[in-house]
């Protein structure tokens, strides 16, 4: 049985609401607007969240084995939604929030080890429904600060009573290590813009490196619990 504990989580970027100004009659009406497209978004998360919850449970019965962790998926707020629009100078509208932006719906996969994010991402890309429209690996090629995780924008057909409509969701797929790290620095430091003399900065970093190194230590035990158990059994087939 697949393992996936599915939890919504609501409006995040909180932080960024304050810089609206929400008195402004034009921007309420804004908000509003977007508030409309919350459930084809919704619909979206939906589809893509179940894909992965069958990929899970498939390689569960096969391999004995979950390599999802549990899923987590969020809709950006209508406030978010100004703000990105705003801080990138793109017309204030819901068809330019559609058009233009493409994390309005995020899904994030947490898996136990760096292979079955390759593995898993793989498997899903290759769903012909699937449009795989950029793909950002923050693990191969981590960013500056040590952030790591595997990012694809991808787009996929919903089916509404009277029409489809191809709706694109931001995939991030991270190890349980990885999600700590993103977690934390999110909570604490990213986009905070926090007077720091490097020092912060420095030590997170070096966090997300110690981090790594425990990700792919964990990994190859893995790999040799794996090999043993698979000798194991082979030996038990000859006997
Ligand atoms: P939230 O609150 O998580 O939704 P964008 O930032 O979307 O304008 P960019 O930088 O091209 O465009 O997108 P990218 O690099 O794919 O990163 C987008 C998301 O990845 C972020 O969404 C975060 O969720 C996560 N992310 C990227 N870099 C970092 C980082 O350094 N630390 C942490 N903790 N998360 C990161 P949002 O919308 O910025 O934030």
């Amino acid at each position: 049985m697949s393992s996936i504990i599915q939890r919504e989580i609501k409006y995040m970027d909180e932080t960024q609401e304050s810089k609206l100004r929400l008195n402004d009659a034009r921007l309420v009406d804004l908000v509003r607007e977007f508030a409309k497209i919350k459930t084809l978004y919704s619909c979206a998360l939906r589809e893509v969240t179940t894909k992965f919850e069958v990929l899970n449970e498939d390689l569960s019965t096969r391999y004995n084995r979950n390599p999802i962790e549990f899923i987590t998926s969020r809709i950006k707020s209508p406030e978010s939604i100004v703000n990105k629009l705003q801080r990138r100078g793109l017309e204030l509208s819901r068809e330019s929030a559609v058009e233009n932006l493409s994390d309005i719906a995020g899904v994030r996969v947490i898996c136990s080890f760096i292979e079955d994010i390759y593995q898993v991402a793989e498997m899903f890309t290759r769903q012909d429904d699937v449009r795989l429209l950029e793909v950002k690996d923050y693990i191969k090629h981590p960013k500056p600060n040590g952030y790591r995780s595997y990012h694809m924008i991808v787009e996929i057909p919903v089916f509404f009573a009277d029409k489809k409509r191809n709706v694109k969701v931001e995939v991030q797929l991270r190890t349980i290590a990885m999600d700590f790290w993103a977690s934390l620095e999110h909570q604490m430091y990213y986009k905070k813009n926090q007077e720091d003399s490097g020092e912060i900065a420095s030590r997170l970093k070096r966090c997300a490196e110690i981090i790594a190194a425990t990700d792919r230590e964990m990994e190859e035990i893995g790999r040799l619990l794996y090999a043993a158990r698979q000798k194991e059994l082979e030996e038990k087939k000859e006997a």
